[in-house]
């Protein structure tokens, strides 16, 4: 992998190519930050796709527990990842995030972790990634709205951040917050949702091992279609527990507000783990469309990961706690 590996050559990304690109990467360190972020787009069947170029991840690297890479179906092409996005920050239309967000630079940017911990603290982004190598995780993201994707994410198990500030014992709950800057996201000025958007796992689901703090996909930096420069990746939940662009997270004793349970409390529950036996009320969760294939597929309980995480619920009614 070089940094004059420009555009073409990824506009597409079959997954076999990538696996090349990835055996190469793996031989080397990267520096971080050697390509700048940039935008280009192109035309296809006069649809504008965006090619978000974005830096190399620094050493990435291959997670010693397999289960960490799980999905064992092909992934989504790099290209469909990044243009077909859910970011009420910037616009509501899916296939428009990659250009409404095009402009958003993360230059600055810091994470507060605060509320029930004995180390609160403000990591800037070189401290975030000092905490541990990025991780090439490849999990299933299922959206609410029925369409799914295979994405080689990176990062690190969120329980290595949570460790560092200790939390203590009256911490029961994790809350998450997106930036809140309308200026810088400018679909902040329709009122949806409220803002910032707002996420929060249990304490026992956020220290789980899968629960990815997610820097990067690909092997790149999230582009800002996707949450840069860093969000929630919870493989087994709907897509949209996975909090982009995060700036503050908080160790609290009580379940916190939620941004789509706000909008909609009998539509989104607060736990939103993938359950294809729960229909939404106004559409079935049974099957999927895998974006980039034909036909649908039968969704899995717990989007395929419940030998790992079905036991976090045991003697909960699921329809309950949907
Ligand atoms: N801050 C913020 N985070 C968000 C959303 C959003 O609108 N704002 N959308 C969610 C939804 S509904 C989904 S499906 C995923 C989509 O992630 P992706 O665009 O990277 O595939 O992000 C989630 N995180
Ligand atoms: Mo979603």
């Amino acid at each position: 992998m070089s940094t004059d590996d420009k555009i073409p050559a990824r506009e597409i990304t079959p997954p076999e190519l990538y696996a090349n690109r990835r055996t190469v990467m793996r031989g080397g360190i990267i520096a971080a930050g050697a390509l700048a972020t940039a935008w280009l787009y192109r035309k296809l069947n006069g649809v504008e796709l965006a090619t978000t170029e974005s830096a190399p991840l620094a050493g990435l690297v291959t997670p010693s527990d397999p289960t960490f890479q799980v999905a064992a179906e092909a992934l989504t092409a790099r290209e469909q990842i990044i243009n077909y996005n859910n970011f009420y920050e910037f616009t509501t239309n899916k296939d428009g995030v990659a250009k409404a967000a095009a402009g958003f630079t993360t230059d600055g940017w810091k994470i507060t972790v605060d509320g029930l911990c004995n180390k609160p603290r403000v990591f800037d982004m070189d401290a975030l990634r000092a905490i541990s190598p990025p991780e090439e995780r490849i999990y299933r993201m299922r959206c609410v709205e029925a369409w799914s994707m295979v994405i080689p994410w990176a990062g690190f198990s969120l329980s290595k951040l949570l460790s560092l500030v200790e939390p203590q014992g009256s911490a029961k709950y994790v809350a998450f917050e997106t930036l809140h800057d309308v200026e810088r996201m400018p679909g902040q000025s329709n009122d949806i949702l409220e803002w910032p958007y707002r996420e929060g796992l249990r304490m026992d689901e956020a220290m789980h091992p899968l629960t990815l703090l997610t820097t990067g996909l690909y092997g790149r930096e999230l582009p800002p279609q996707d949450g840069a420069p860093v969000r929630m990746i919870i493989p087994w939940k709907y897509g949209f527990k996975g909090i982009k662009s995060i700036v503050r997270i908080s160790l609290v004793a009580t379940q916190p507000p939620t941004s789509w349970n706000m909008y909609a409390a009998s539509e989104y529950g607060f736990f939103a783990n993938v359950n294809p036996d729960h229909p939404h009320p106004r559409w079935s969760q049974a099957t999927e469309r895998r974006i980039g294939e034909g036909g649908r597929r039968k969704t899995l309980p717990f989007n395929g990961y419940g030998e790992q995480v079905a036991s976090l619920y045991a003697g909960m009614d699921l329809h309950v706690h949907y």
